[in-house]
């Protein structure tokens, strides 16, 4: 809950639930959760209330390229009921070809308008890649290309973010042969963006870093690829449910397998969750359960935020191990799921494993191991507690 009392105390709670459709209490969580995305300091949920509260709403012109529009869909179909509303309510969405009203001139005078209102202000979204091939003709609105309309309107912009991974480095119109010459934002413009790839991205980021820019006048901290480092600093690996399994050497071997089953690691499946940055398995999709994210439903990660790896390297390929780190925590047991494999006995086996020997050295000995020896690792923590 907010850190200061006296500035919670000053929130207009009742102009909240009626803006938002939230109560006193899921708004305060709300900010807390999100200082907490963004590994902010103690105080900051109370600055993010403030910021929220306030009628300050920032002119967003959001642009469409060449994409599948699952940035967007991802963002309003999200089954938590809040979310599209608290994003449409922090931000004013004054241009965005899917969900304008307005069509042809009328919708590009106003984005015009809009640009000229909030000169300097306003923040452009860019939603799929920008082809440049041939004098960038493969796609044209408005009689324009896609890379004059970008060039165009990230020129008086506050700042620019590029969702999802077209927009950021490409995507999938940019996988081999590329026949569009389709690039990121960033690369288009030559500039460094605010770049939230993920195929689709996840929209907690997009509202995080809208919402870090509302509440503290600038963008969050990047990283050297322009991704937000409180989203994109740590691999998926070591965060991941099934981190325990990995470090004991309880592979699932294929899909629907026993080891698929008992929600072992998917490493041996092709999960790239050890060379991709994000914070999927903490943040999850959609908030229909706590599995919510592609290796909590029993798919492999595909590494959909890193370029060079989805799109790039065959699904079932095995992720690269360079940097094995320990994991961060343990989080959402496997037991929850009813897979039978007690968690604390993992999380403990993998805790002596790894105090005992490097990551690496660790699984060059696991990944040979069959499933019946895998199993036996599991049980014995409980024999030694006598069970
Ligand atoms: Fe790309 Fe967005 Fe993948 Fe699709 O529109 S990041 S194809 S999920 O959704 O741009
Ligand atoms: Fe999770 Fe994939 Fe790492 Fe296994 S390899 S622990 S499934 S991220
Ligand atoms: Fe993408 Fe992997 Fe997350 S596929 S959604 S980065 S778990």
């Amino acid at each position: 809950m907010l850190a200061h009392s006296e500035e919670e105390c000053s929130l207009d709670f009742d102009a909240i639930e009626g803006r938002l459709g939230l109560s006193r209490r899921d708004f305060l969580k709300f900010c807390t959760g999100l200082a907490s995305t963004m590994g902010l300091p103690a105080g900051a949920d109370a600055a993010i209330a403030k910021a929220v509260e306030s009628a300050r709403r920032p002119s967003v012109i959001w642009l469409h390229f060449q994409e599948c529009t699952g940035c967007t869909e991802s963002l309003l179909r999200a089954n938590h009921p809040t979310l599209e509303r608290l994003i449409l309510d922090i931000i004013s969405l004054d241009y965005h070809e899917t969900l304008f009203a307005a069509a042809g001139h009328q919708a590009e005078a106003a984005r015009r308008q809009a640009m000229a209102d909030n000169k300097g202000k306003y923040l452009l979204v860019v939603e799929g890649a920008i082809p440049t091939k041939d004098k960038g003709i493969y796609c044209r609105i408005g009689g324009q290309t896609a890379v004059d309309l970008l060039k165009e309107c990230a020129t008086d912009a506050a700042a620019v973010v590029a969702i999802g991974s077209c927009a950021s480095w490409g995507g999938v119109p940019s996988t081999k042969p590329n026949p569009t010459g389709s690039e990121g934002a960033g690369e288009v413009l030559g500039a460094k963006v605010v770049n939230l790839p993920g195929c689709p991205p996840n929209p907690y980021n997009l509202i995080s870093t809208v919402v870090h820019y509302l509440t503290f006048n600038k963008l969050p901290e990047l990283d050297a690829k322009g991704r937000p480092k409180f989203a994109y600093g740590r691999l998926i690996h070591e965060n991941c449910e099934r981190r325990a399994h990995f470090d004991a050497g309880r592979f699932a071997g294929e899909f629907g397998d026993e080891g698929h089953r008992q929600g072992w690691c998917l490493y041996k499946l092709g999960c790239k969750g050890p060379e991709t940055h994000a914070n999927c398995p903490a943040v999850l999709f959609g908030d229909v359960s706590n599995a919510s994210w592609p290796v909590g439903t029993g798919h492999p990660c595909i590494g959909c935020t890193e370029k060079g790896i989805v799109f790039t390297k065959p699904i079932h390929a095995l992720a690269e191990l360079k940097t094995v780190t320990p994991p961060i925590f343990f989080a959402r047991p496997a037991e929850e799921r009813g897979t039978g494999v007690t968690f604390a006995a993992a999380a403990a086996l993998a805790a002596i494993a790894g105090a005992a020997a490097g990551g690496t050295a660790m699984l060059a000995r696991n990944l040979g191991k069959s499933v019946p020896e895998a199993k036996a690792d599991v049980a014995a923590p409980d024999e030694q507690r006598g069970g």
